[in-house]
């Protein structure tokens, strides 16, 4: 018989660490994990990791031979900056490798007669706000407000949201019969800060670029201006809103996309916490035109109210106790030791 396992494809990023780690604590054992890279040392003995690219076809065809897949953590992804330098990659990466392993997961969800369970982040990237005016007059979006993106990524995530759309409830919807469905949510976040690492390729990676360059003694040009505002959460929050929605019973869902969110900071506002946690930090702002374009184009807040209702979302880390109990210490410890 095949082991059942979680797979979680992307860990070596930042939410896939912290996941991992997560997981773990909470006694859940038969985790495959799979990456281009290889695990870090940190997280290289919590699973079974395999080392390849979501776009490898056998690889997905050795996966289900020797595993049943039970739940999918996907998070493997080129994010908005990388994106726009590499659009045609960003877009197989992104959209065909999201395919893949929809169409495994569908085909899997038959095979097992039970569904799969797909969790997808996504991101802040899949709304487009056309101009500041709007960003002041819409704070707070609703997930299907201003869904008109101008990044790669954002169009990629937006795009394979619909997709698992369409996977868990309308596959094969002319078939004469009706096959079992996988089960896709879906969470769209926020820019995420950790304290363990540092983010690459993202445009709301300014914000932990911040701290993590203070805690190391390091000057810092914040590429964007300092009103500039968008959302941002903790990274234990990020992995809780993962897991509690994989957690969270069916019948409660009314939804398939939940924004999730913690606070909205300008980045202003975050290099005043930033001093205030290190007072020699030396952080000073050049903004970058082009980059600055696409923070201005995510809201400056999310209405996460459904995520609330249905599954009982909250965050843990409003900003004070983000700041003084999960980043600064655990960063000065990281940088000290
Ligand atoms: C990025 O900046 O691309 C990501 C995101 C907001 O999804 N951090």
């Amino acid at each position: 018989m095949r082991k059942k396992i979680t797979l979680i494809t992307g860990v070596v990023g930042e939410v896939g660490q912290a996941l991992v780690k997560n997981l773990v604590e909470r006694g859940n054992a038969n985790l495959v994990t799979l990456d281009i890279r290889p695990a870090p040392v940190e997280i290289a003995h919590l699973s079974t990791h395999i080392q390849g690219n979501i776009l490898d076809k056998s690889l997905l065809a050795r996966l289900v031979s020797e595993y049943e897949i039970a739940t999918i953590y996907h998070l493997a992804a080129l994010l908005s900056t990388r994106g726009e330098f590499t659009p045609v990659e960003a877009h197989q990466v992104n959209v065909e490798g999201t395919m893949g392993l929809l169409q495994m997961a569908a085909e899997q969800s038959e095979w097992r007669k039970e569904p799969v369970l797909f969790i997808f982040p996504s991101s802040i990237a899949a709304y487009g706000m056309p101009n500041l005016k709007a960003k002041v007059d819409f704070p707070r979006v609703r997930e299907w407000e201003w869904n008109y993106p101008i990044t790669m990524y954002g169009c990629n995530k937006l795009y394979c949201e619909l997709l698992g759309i369409y996977f868990s409830q309308y596959y094969r919807q002319l078939a004469a019969e009706q096959p079992i469905m996988l089960d896709f949510r879906c969470v769209r976040f926020p820019g995420l800060i950790s304290a363990f690492t540092v983010p690459s390729g993202g445009t709301s990676d300014y914000g932990p670029e911040m701290l993590h360059a203070a805690a190391q003694g390091e000057p810092y040009a914040c590429f964007v201006r300092e009103d500039a505002i968008i959302p941002f959460m903790a990274m234990p929050d990020a992995v809780t809103a993962l897991v509690n929605l994989a957690q969270a019973p069916k019948s409660k869902l009314r939804r398939c996309v939940y924004n999730v969110t913690s606070f909205s900071l300008t980045a202003a506002q975050i290099r005043e916490l930033v001093v205030e946690a290190f007072p020699k930090a030396q952080i000073t702002f050049k903004p970058d035109v082009k980059r600055q374009r696409i923070v201005d184009s995510w809201p400056a807040d999310l209405n996460d109210d459904d995520a609330r209702r249905d599954w009982d979302w909250l965050p843990a880390f409003d900003v004070k106790r983000s700041f003084k109990e999960y980043l600064t210490p655990n960063i000065v410890r990281r940088y000290q030791g």
